[in-house]
C-alpha cells in the first residue's frame, strides 16, 4: 500500500501514534522515499494535511489508529470536502469479529465520514486468500477519486488482526501472483486516464456571445490557488479588458510591482476596493454590471456578494473545476465545470472581441483609486496599532519568496479589505515570477480555510501549507483561533525540510506602538527559526477604527462618483472610448516688477528695482478649451525649468485627460507616469505645480466650471454660488526698522482689516531684538489679532530658545521654523513651550511624504505652511493638508511671491481645503475649527501682474475683515487676460529640421540623416548618438528640452534609420564600418556643421563612439557624456525598459530602418569585440567626460566606476576634476528613456561646466 502511494506521487505522511495502525506506520517510516510527520492530536494532524494539499495540490496520507482517533479527523475532512482538497485517510480498524462486541477501542468506522468523503472502501484484514492486487487497485482507485474533479478526501479503512508486530507466520505465496510486472515497472498498478471534455457544445457558443456582448462586464477572481490558474485568469483579464475584482484568496490582491512605472501600465484594470466603494449609496446604485464572469467559487466579501445579488437579473457565469453549486443567492445563469486554464484557452482561442463601455471602467477605476488612497491614508495616519494596520503592514512585508495564511473571523476580512501588495523596490528576496509570467508584477499566494470557515486547526493548516508550498509563510490569526489549535505548536516545532514561519497572533485587547510590529516582522524575516509575534489590540478601539475607515471610504467613493459624473465634456469623450486630448502646451516667460525686495533677498540689496520672473503656461484641448498655469521658480534654476517646460511641450501633445485628475490623491502622479512616461518626481516642484494648475484650469474651462467647483463639486442642494465665499489672508511684514516702526506698520494692517499678521524674524543681530519687536507689536495692536513669527531656520537652538523665552507672553499663534537643525524642532517645542509651524522642513518631500510627516506628530507642532510650488503641486499640498488636519493641526496655504495668476488658484485651493476640513469634521462628529488665515499676503509685493487686472483683496461686506473673494479668484482664472507687457519671451514647440548630409570616408559615401533643433548661430553644439537599433528619433524629447540653450543635432548612425551608404566603384571589398570609420565620418560631419567644438552625448553603442571621438578627435570635441557606455549587454537590464508605459511605441519606432543590409553590417562591424580597447587611453583624455548609468545596471555601474578611476589617473588637473559619474535612481540600462529629465539636467549642467572651462 505504502509503495503504491509513493508510486502515485503521495510522499508525505501524517502519522498519529497508535498500536492498531503500527503495520502502516512501520511501512511508511521505513520507506526510503517518504517523509513523515507525527502529532498526537489527530485533529491538528488532519488540518496539517489540508494545508499541505493546499500548498502543493497533492494529497498527504493520514494514518491513525482506531476509535475516536478516526472521529478526530472529521473537522478537517469536512473542510477538505468543502474545499475540494485531496486527502487519503488510512484508518486502522479491528477485524469484523471484534466489531459490535464491546471490544476495546472498537467503533463503527465504516462510512464514518458519511458524504464528506468522495470515496470509501473497507479493506479486509490481511489474508493470503485474496490477491494482493486487490490492495493495489484499492489504493489506485481511492487516489483517483481524491484527485480527479471533484477532488476531496477519500477514506480507506484498514482492518488488522493481531498479532500486529512482525511475527513470522506461514502464508501462501499465491496471493502475490501477477505482481511481477508491478515489481519491476516502478509504476502504479492501474493507470487512470481522464478524458477531457471539450467546449464543443452549442451552449458554449451562447456563453461566448454573452461575453462578447458585454458593455459593463465584471470579472471576479475568487479563491484560486494553482499558479497555472492564476496565470490563466490574468490572461483572460487582459484579453477581456474588463474591470477585475480579485479576492484576497486569488493571490492577485498582493501584487508586487517592479516599479511605479510598470504599475501604471499593467494592462489589467484591478479594482481592489470594490467592497468599501459599495459603502457609498450613489456607487451602489450606479454599479450595474450586465455580465459577470466569476473564476473560482468563493468570494470573501459579503458586500460584493450582496451587490451581485442586487444585480440580478444579468448573465452570471461561474467557472470552477468542480460540479458543486456555489450559488447562495441562486443567481448563476451559466455554470461551467472546467479548469480555469481550459476555459481561458477556449475564450482566447475563440478570438472573442469585447466592446466594453469605457465610462464603466474609468468610473470604477477612479472610484477605486480614491478609496484606495483614503484607506491607505487613514491606516498610515492612525496613531495606534489597529487590526487593519496589521493587515496592511504584514502583507506589505511579504517578499517574492513568501506566502500568507490568514485565519478566519477578522484576519481574512481585514486582509481582503486592507491588505496592500505593492511595496515598491523592497520585494527583492526569492524568485521573481514576474519575469517569467509576462506580467509586470509578481503575485503572492494567500491561503485560508474557507470551506467551513472554522477557527479550528488554523495553525496546523499554516504549517502544512508551508510544508507543501515550500515558501516562507506568514500566518495571521486571532487569539481564540490560536488557542483553539495549540497542538499545532507541536507541528510547528518539527522542522522537516520547510522554510521558516512567522505567526502573527492578534490578541484583541490592550494597545501597542505601530513601529514595533514592523520591526518584529523585519526581524522575523531574517531569523532562521520560526517566530510567533503577539500583537495586542483592543476590540473597542478596532471597532471604532473600522467604522471610521468605512465612513471615510464611503465619503471618498461618493465624492469620486459625484465629481466624475459631473464632468460632462470629459465623459462625453470617454463614452466612445477616446478621452479628450491635449493638443498644445505653450510657455511664456514673464517678468514683473515688485514694490519691494523679496523677503529672501539678502540685506544691502534693497535699493534697485525688484523683479519676479516665471512662466505662464497655456494648455489647449482639442475641443478648443484653454487652461492656464503659472510656474514661478524661486529656488530652482530658471534654465532647468525652461528645459522641463520644453520637454513637456513635446511629450504632452496628444495625451488624454483622465476623469480622475480633479480628484487629486495620486491621479496626477499616475497620469504623469502613464502619459508622459517619466517618474512623477523627476518634475521640478514648481513645474509640476504649474502643470497641475494648467490641467485643472483647462478641465474647468472645458466643463464651464471653476477650479474650486472641480475639486469640490457642491451637492445638488448646496448653494453653488461662490459669491459669498471668502478666504482669510494673513498679512506679511518684512521686519525692517525700529520696533516702533514695525509695530506702526502692523497697526496700519490691522486698521486695513487684517486679522492675522506674520512677521519675519531672525533678521537682527540678537534674537532678543526680534523678541522686542514682537512685544512692541503686541503692545500696539492688542491680543485680538493672530500674530505669527517666521525665523526661516536661521537660528541655532539656543538662539531660538532665547527668542522663545522673551515672547512667551506675546500669545504667538506659532513660530515658523525656529531652528536651523531639523532634529531640534521637537526639542524646541518641548523646552520653549511655544507652538511651532513647519515650512522648509516639508520642502523636500518625496513621493510618499507620510513617512516624513510622521516624524512631526508632536503636539507642539500646531501648523504646517504649504507652498504648492515648493512641495510640487496641488496633489501633494492636499495630501499634506489632509494629514495635518487629521492630526488636529492647521494647514496654511502659502504663496512664494507668485503673480496674481497663481494667487487666484491658491485662493480657490485654500477654499477647497477649508470645505474639505468642514466635511472631515462632520464625518468625525467634531466641532469645525475656525477657518485658517492663509499665507497669501505676498500679493502686496506685486507692483505689476501677469493678468491685466491686479490681484487684490478687500474688506468683507459682513465682517469688515480683509479677505480674498473666492468668486473673484475664480473669475480671474476663467477670464484670464495676459498682460502682454509682462511677457519677455514665448517659446512654442521648437521645429525639428530634418536633412541629409553626404560625406566620403575610405571609399564609402555616407548619406546621413540629420535632425536638428535650436538656433543655428548658437556656438554651443550638442551632438547626440543613439544605441544599436536606435535612431536619432530617440533623442528628440531631450533635444527639444535643451534647444533653448544649445544647438542640438542628432544623426542616424550608418545602417540605422534614414541614413544610407554607398560603396564607391573602385572598392573591391565591402565597406568596413569600424568605429574608427564612423568616428572619421562624424569628424567630417562636425566640420560641415560648425566651426566650434561640440559636446557629444552617446548612449550604449553611441557612447562608445562618443568616447572614441573624445579621445581621438579631441580637437573637435569639447566634452563627452556617456550613457551606459560600455560593451556587452545583459538581458536582465532591459527589463525595466520593457515595463515602460510607451514600450510598444518605442519598439515600433525602432523598426524604421531603411537600409537593412547596412544595418546588419553596422551591428557586426561596430560590435564591442571589434573596437580597439580604449581603457589605456582614458587617462590621456583632454576632454571632460560625464558617465551616466542606471542604478539598477550593476554591470555598467561597475564599468563606469573603473572608467572613472582610470580617468582620474590623468595628469591634466583642469580637466580631471570635471570627470564625473552619476547614477540615476530607479533606472536600468536605457536611462535617457526611463528618466529623461534627470539626464537632461545632468547634460545641461555638464555643458555649463564645459563653458566655464572654455572661458
Ligand atoms: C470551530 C469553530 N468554532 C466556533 C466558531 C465560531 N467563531 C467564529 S469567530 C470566533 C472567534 C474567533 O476569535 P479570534 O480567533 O480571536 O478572531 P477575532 O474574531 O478576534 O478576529 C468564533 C468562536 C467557528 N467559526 N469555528
Ligand atoms: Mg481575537
Amino acid at each position: 500500500m505504502i509503495e503504491e502511494c509513493y508510486r502515485l506521487g503521495l510522499t508525505y505522511f501524517c502519522i498519529a501514534p497508535g498500536s492498531r495502525s503500527s503495520p502502516l506506520t512501520i511501512a511508511a517510516t521505513s520507506h526510503p522515499m517518504i517523509s513523515c510527520i507525527a502529532c498526537i492530536d489527530e485533529r491538528s494532524l488532519a488540518f496539517h494535511a489540508i494545508g499541505y494539499a493546499r500548498g502543493c495540490h497533492k494529497p498527504a496520507v493520514i494514518i491513525t489508529s482506531s476509535g475516536t482517533a478516526v472521529s478526530n479527523l472529521l473537522p478537517a475532512v469536512v473542510e477538505a470536502s468543502q474545499e475540494f482538497l485531496p486527502l487519503l485517510l488510512l484508518t486502522a480498524d479491528r477485524p469484523p469479529e471484534l466489531l459490535d462486541t464491546g471490544a476495546n477501542q472498537a467503533i463503527n468506522q465504516v462510512n464514518h465520514y458519511g458524504s464528506f468523503v468522495r470515496h470509501f472502501f473497507s479493506l479486509p484484514a490481511p489474508t493470503d486468500i485474496i490477491s494482493t492486487r486487490m490492495v493495489l487497485t484499492t489504493v489506485d482507485s481511492a487516489v483517483y477519486h481524491a484527485t480527479s474533479s471533484p477532488s476531496g478526501p477519500v477514506h480507506i479503512n484498514c482492518s488488522f488482526r493481531e498479532p500486529l508486530e512482525n511475527t513470522p507466520q506461514e502464508w501462501s505465496k499465491s496471493c502475490l501472483k501477477g505482481l511481477e510486472f508491478w515489481v519491476s515497472s516502478g509504476q502504479p498498478f492501474t493507470t487512470y486516464i481522464h478524458s477531457h471534455s471539450s467546449f464543443a457544445h452549442s451552449n458554449f457558443a451562447d456563453v461566448l456571445g454573452i461575453i462578447q456582448g458585454a458593455k459593463q462586464g465584471l470579472l471576479l477572481i475568487g479563491a484560486v490557488f494553482k499558479e497555472d490558474d492564476i496565470c490563466a485568469a490574468l490572461l483572460l483579464a487582459k484579453h477581456l479588458k474588463w474591470a477585475v475584482i480579485a479576492d484576497i484568496l486569488s493571490g492577485l490582491r498582493l501584487r508586487k510591482y517592479r516599479s511605479s512605472l510598470s504599475r501604471s501600465h499593467e494592462g489589467i484594470l484591478f479594482v481592489d476596493h470594490l467592497d468599501h466603494s459599495l459603502l457609498s449609496d450613489e456607487v451602489k446604485q450606479w454599479i450595474k454590471p450586465d455580465v459577470i464572469v466569476q473564476i473560482g467559487s468563493r468570494i470573501t466579501s459579503k458586500r460584493i456578494s450582496q451587490m451581485l445579488q442586487h444585480c440580478f437579473p444579468c448573465s452570471y457565469i461561474l467557472i470552477d473545476n468542480h460540479p458543486s453549486r456555489h450559488d447562495p443567492s441562486h443567481i448563476i445563469t451559466h455554470r461551467i465545470h472546467s479548469s480555469i486554464s481550459q476555459f481561458t484557452d477556449w475564450v482566447l482561442g475563440s478570438c472573442v472581441t469585447t466592446h466594453i463601455n469605457s465610462k464603466w471602467t474609468s468610473f470604477l477605476c477612479s472610484i477605486n483609486m480614491m478609496v484606495d488612497w483614503e484607506i491607505s491614508f487613514l491606516i498610515n495616519s492612525e496613531n495606534s496599532l489597529t487590526e487593519p494596520y496589521v493587515a496592511h503592514i504584514t502583507s506589505e512585508a511579504l517578499d517574492y519568496g513568501s506566502t500568507m495564511c490568514v485565519g478566519n473571523s477578522m484576519p481574512i476580512r481585514d486582509a481582503d479589505m486592507y491588505a496592500n501588495g505593492s511595496s515598491l523596490g523592497e520585494c527583492t528576496r526569492g524568485n521573481d515570477t514576474s519575469s517569467t509570467s509576462g506580467f509586470p508584477f509578481h503575485w503572492i499566494q494567500v491561503a485560508g480555510n474557507r470551506g467551513a470557515s472554522g477557527i479550528d486547526g488554523l495553525l496546523s493548516t499554516a504549517v502544512g501549507f508551508a510544508m507543501g508550498h515550500n515558501k516562507r509563510v506568514v500566518c495571521v490569526i486571532g487569539d481564540v483561533s490560536f488557542l483553539h489549535d495549540t497542538n499545532g505548536l507541536a507541528l510547528l516545532k518539527q522542522r522537516i525540510s520547510r522554510k521558516q514561519m512567522t505567526v502573527v497572533v492578534i490578541n484583541n485587547h490592550g494597545g501597542a506602538i505601530c513601529t514595533e510590529l514592523q520591526n518584529a516582522l523585519i526581524k522575523s524575516q531574517h531569523e532562521e527559526a520560526d517566530c510567533v509575534i503577539e500583537v495586542e489590540s483592543s476590540i473597542d478601539a478596532n471597532a471604532n477604527f473600522h467604522s471610521n475607515l468605512r465612513k471615510f471610504a464611503c465619503q471618498a467613493a461618493s465624492h469620486a462618483f459625484s465629481t466624475i459624473s459631473r464632468l460632462s465634456v470629459l465623459n462625453s469623450f470617454s463614452q466612445d472610448s477616446v478621452s479628450i486630448k491635449i493638443c498644445k502646451l505653450e510657455s511664456f516667460q514673464y517678468r514683473i516688477q515688485l514694490c519691494a525686495p523679496l523677503t529672501t533677498t539678502p540685506a544691502g540689496n534693497h535699493h534697485s528695482k525688484h523683479y519676479r520672473e516665471g512662466f505662464v503656461l497655456t494648455l489647449h484641448l482639442e475641443d478648443g478649451s484653454t487652461g492656464i498655469g503659472e510656474v514661478a521658480p524661486l529656488k530652482e534654476n530658471l534654465l532647468d525649468v525652461k528645459e522641463q517646460l520644453q520637454f513637456l511641450t513635446h511629450v504632452i501633445k496628444g495625451t488624454p485627460l483622465y476623469l480622475s485628475l480633479p480628484l487629486l490623491k495620486g491621479s496626477f502622479s499616475n497620469w504623469i507616469s502613464t502619459n508622459l512616461g517619466i517618474p512623477p518626481d523627476s518634475l521640478l516642484p514648481s513645474v509640476r505645480c504649474g502643470l497641475e494648475m494648467a490641467i485643472l484650469s483647462v478641465i474647468a474651462a472645458a466643463e464651464g466650471s471653476t477650479m474650486l467647483n472641480l475639486l469640490h463639486p457642491c451637492a445638488p442642494k448646496e448653494d453653488c454660488s461662490t459669491k459669498s465665499l471668502n478666504v482669510k489672508i494673513c498679512a506679511l511684514i518684512d521686519s525692517d526698522g525700529t520696533p516702533e516702526e514695525v509695530a506702526y506698520l502692523a497697526a496700519t494692517l490691522v486698521e486695513e482689516g487684517f486679522t492675522a499678521i506674520k512677521l519675519k524674524v531672525a533678521r537682527r543681530a540678537n534674537p532678543i531684538e526680534d523678541a522686542i519687536v514682537i512685544q512692541e507689536i503686541r503692545r500696539k495692536i492688542g491680543f485680538q489679532v493672530q500674530l505669527r513669527a517666521d525665523a526661516n531656520r536661521k537660528w541655532s537652538f539656543d538662539q531660538a530658545l532665547l527668542f522663545g523665552y522673551n515672547v512667551i507672553d506675546c500669545a504667538l499663534q506659532y513660530i515658523e521654523e525656529p531652528v536651523n537643525d531639523e532634529d531640534d524642532i521637537i526639542k524646541f517645542c518641548e523646552e520653549s513651550g511655544l507652538p511651532v509651524a513647519l515650512d522648509e522642513t516639508i520642502d523636500n518631500l518625496q513621493e510618499n511624504p507620510l513617512k516624513m510627516l510622521a516624524r512631526f506628530k508632536h503636539n507642539g507642532i500646531v501648523a504646517v505652511v504649504i507652498k504648492p510650488s515648493f512641495v510640487g503641486g496641488f496633489e501633494k499640498a492636499a495630501l499634506i493638508a489632509r494629514w495635518e488636519r487629521q492630526q488636529g493641526k492647521m494647514a496654511v496655504v502659502s504663496a512664494a511671491f507668485e503673480s496674481g495668476l497663481a494667487l487666484s488658484a491658491y485662493v480657490q485651493f485654500s477654499c477647497f481645503l477649508e470645505m474639505q476640513n468642514a466635511e472631515l469634521c462632520k464625518i468625525m462628529n467634531t466641532e469645525p475649527a475656525s477657518p485658517v488665515a492663509h499665507g497669501l499676503g505676498t500679493y502686496k509685493w506685486l507692483k505689476e501682474d501677469v493678468t491685466t487686472k491686479l490681484f487684490s483683496i478687500s474688506r468683507g461686506a459682513v465682517n469688515g475683515f480683509m479677505e480674498a473673494s473666492v468668486f473673484d479668484a475664480g473669475q480671474t482664472l476663467v477670464n484670464f487676460d495676459i498682460n502682454q507687457n509682462a511677457l519677455i519671451q514665448s517659446f512654442k514647440a521648437e521645429e525639428v529640421h530634418n536633412y541629409q548630409l553626404k560625406v566620403d570616408v575610405e571609399g564609402v559615401t555616407f548619406s546621413i540623416n540629420v535632425q536638428e533643433i535650436g538656433d543655428k548661430r548658437n556656438d554651443n553644439v550638442i551632438v547626440f548618438l543613439h544605441g544599436f537599433l536606435g535612431t536619432s528619433e530617440d533623442w528628440i524629447p531631450t533635444m527639444k528640452a535643451m534647444s533653448a540653450s544649445s544647438r542640438c543635432i542628432a544623426f542616424d548612425l550608418p545602417g540605422h534609420g534614414g541614413s544610407k551608404m554607398q560603396v564607391n566603384d573602385d572598392m573591391d571589398q565591402g565597406p568596413n564600418l569600424s568605429i574608427k570609420v564612423v568616428a572619421d565620418m562624424l569628424h567630417k560631419l562636425f566640420r560641415i556643421l560648425t566651426t566650434s567644438k561640440v559636446t557629444v552625448v552617446g548612449y550604449s553603442m553611441g557612447a562608445r563612439i562618443a568616447l572614441f571621438t573624445a579621445l581621438r578627435c579631441n580637437n573637435m570635441v569639447k566634452g563627452a557624456v556617456l550613457i551606459s557606455g560600455s560593451p556587452g549587454l545583459d538581458d536582465e537590464l532591459w527589463r525595466s525598459l520593457k515595463n515602460h508605459p510607451q514600450f510598444s511605441q518605442i519598439v515600433a519606432s525602432r523598426m524604421k530602418h531603411d537600409d537593412v543590409q547596412a544595418l546588419a553590417k553596422a551591428l557586426s562591424d561596430l560590435s564591442t569585440g571589434r573596437q580597439p580597447s580604449l581603457w589605456e587611453d582614458l587617462k590621456h583624455t583632454k576632454s571632460p567626460i560625464l558617465l551616466i548609468v542606471g542604478e539598477r545596471d550593476e554591470k555598467f555601474k561597475k564599468i563606469a566606476h573603473s572608467m572613472c578611476s582610470k580617468l582620474k589617473e590623468g595628469k591634466d588637473d583642469s580637466v580631471k576634476h570635471l570627470h564625473t559619474m552619476v547614477k540615476i535612481p530607479n533606472s536600468g540600462h536605457a536611462v535617457h528613456i526611463e528618466n529623461p529629465l534627470h539626464v537632461i539636467h545632468l547634460i545641461s549642467e555638464f555643458v555649463t561646466r564645459l563653458d566655464v572651462l572654455d572661458s
